[in-house]
């Protein structure tokens, strides 16, 4: 067996470097669990960035997928399978939605929201042919697309990859006054994360996503939230938007629908928007709605609902949002957090999270640091309180290192 080393020299040789990770090499999941190659278990506090909700190797998911496997993989949508409507019945009757298109990747379904939005706007709202506009939030992550990168804030994900896509428009995040006065005849969405992941977990102001849907209401804009992340079950709510009693007009799901095995992602919206939208031929992928996908994509969705992961995610994340809120460390700049989706801030003068994520991992708990600053403990849903408190035990010597 090839040692950690040699298995970081040969991506280190054969990897395009876009990457910094953490150097564990990891061979095998189970649960909010992981090992390495040196055969040391580690908590997987990052959950694939919440793909891993239903955690690793859930034996229903695997099950579904060997099954499906064994069956039918692919058809294109040349044709019709015989799982995709299964799944979209079960998506939107779980979700409230009426119709659902799916892709494979969070960055695919976000270009696919737009280019709804975008047409919509022309055949509904009456825009000015090519001329229509989304207004987005600063600090925002929706994907790495050329198109998605053009209404990105962050420099390092635009460098060098000019020129961008037009018809963006950011504003400061949880701003209601700056997206008023972003709107113009032209604005046909608004595109937000409910809770800015990558941006540092960051929680908008009370009421704005209700502000942003008012206002939406009034200008005939679409809102269209970014749930990607946060969504099946990772904040506590099914979806973060619930925490405002609001609907969007377009949801934009991925990650976790895919249950942490298979990319699956897609938006939801009503009958009416999508037939604004989409026509037989005007948008699609090969892979998307593929028989896989759809095995995959039920099983993820049924192991939510029976192991009641939305209600575990938002007991357990109060339990341990509010163990650490109580840690006394002088690095703690803010402790914040909704269901399982968790930032501890450190303070500038103590350096960047980073370090603190290396010291994690020696004490066996795998985090990753977003935005320089904060460290996110994002487990999978279906972690347990002995766990929450085998990790806390460990977090704060960390902390108070
Ligand atoms: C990476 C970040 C998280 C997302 C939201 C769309 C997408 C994402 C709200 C695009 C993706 C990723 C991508 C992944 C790391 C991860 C990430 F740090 F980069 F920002 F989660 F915080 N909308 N998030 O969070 O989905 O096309 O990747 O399937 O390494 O880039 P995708």
């Amino acid at each position: 067996m090839p040692t950690t080393a040699q298995f970081l020299e040969e991506v280190e040789c054969y990897s395009a470097h876009n990457y910094h990770p953490l150097p564990v090499v990891l061979t095998k999941g189970e649960g909010c669990w992981v090992w390495d190659v040196e055969g040391k278990k580690y908590l997987d506090m990052l959950a694939a960035y919440s793909a891993l909700n239903q955690g690793h190797q859930h034996p229903k998911i695997i099950g579904a997928l060997k099954a499906q496997a064994d069956r039918l993989t692919l058809t294109s949508r040349a044709f019709h399978n015989d799982i995709m409507g299964p799944f979209l019945r079960e998506l939107c009757e779980m979700t409230g939605f009426e119709q659902a298109l799916l892709m494979n990747s969070g960055a695919e379904a976000v270009e696919t929201a737009i280019k709804a939005a975008r047409r919509w706007g022309y055949r509904v709202k009456g825009v000015a042919p090519d001329t229509a506009e989304v207004v987005c939030c600063a600090n925002n992550f929706h994907g790495r697309t050329v198109t998605v990168v053009s209404f990105s804030s962050e420099p390092a994900y635009r460098d060098g990859f000019g020129p961008f896509t037009p018809g963006f428009r950011l504003i400061p995040y949880g701003d209601i006054d700056a997206l008023a006065a972003a709107v113009t005849d032209k604005t046909v969405a608004f595109l937000v994360e409910p809770i800015q992941g990558e941006g540092g977990v960051v929680i908008p102001p009370d009421r704005f996503l209700q502000k942003a849907r008012a206002l939406c209401d009034r200008q005939k804009l679409l809102l269209m939230t970014d749930e990607i992340q946060t969504g099946l079950g990772r904040t506590g709510r099914l979806f973060a938007y619930e925490y405002e009693n609001i609907e969007p007009d377009i949801l934009i799901v991925g990650k976790a629908l895919g249950g942490g095995v298979y990319p699956v992602s897609g938006i939801l919206a009503s009958r009416a928007i999508m037939d604004a939208a989409f026509v037989p031929g005007n948008h699609g992928s090969t892979f998307g709605g593929n028989p896989l996908a759809c095995a995959v994509g039920r099983a993820a969705l049924r192991v939510i609902r029976e192991e009641k992961l939305v209600e575990r995610s938002a007991e357990l994340g109060r339990y341990f949002l509010g163990e650490l809120q109580k840690v006394q460390a002088p690095c703690i700049a803010d402790v914040r957090g909704r269901g399982l989706m968790i930032g501890v801030e450190i303070k500038k003068s103590f350096g960047t999270a980073r370090p603190y994520c290396e010291r994690l991992k020696d004490a066996g708990m795998l985090c990753k640091e977003t935005h320089d600053q904060v460290i996110r403990f994002s487990p999978p849903l279906v972690i347990d309180k002995e766990t929450i408190n085998w990790a806390l035990e460990r977090i704060v010597p960390v902390l108070q290192g």
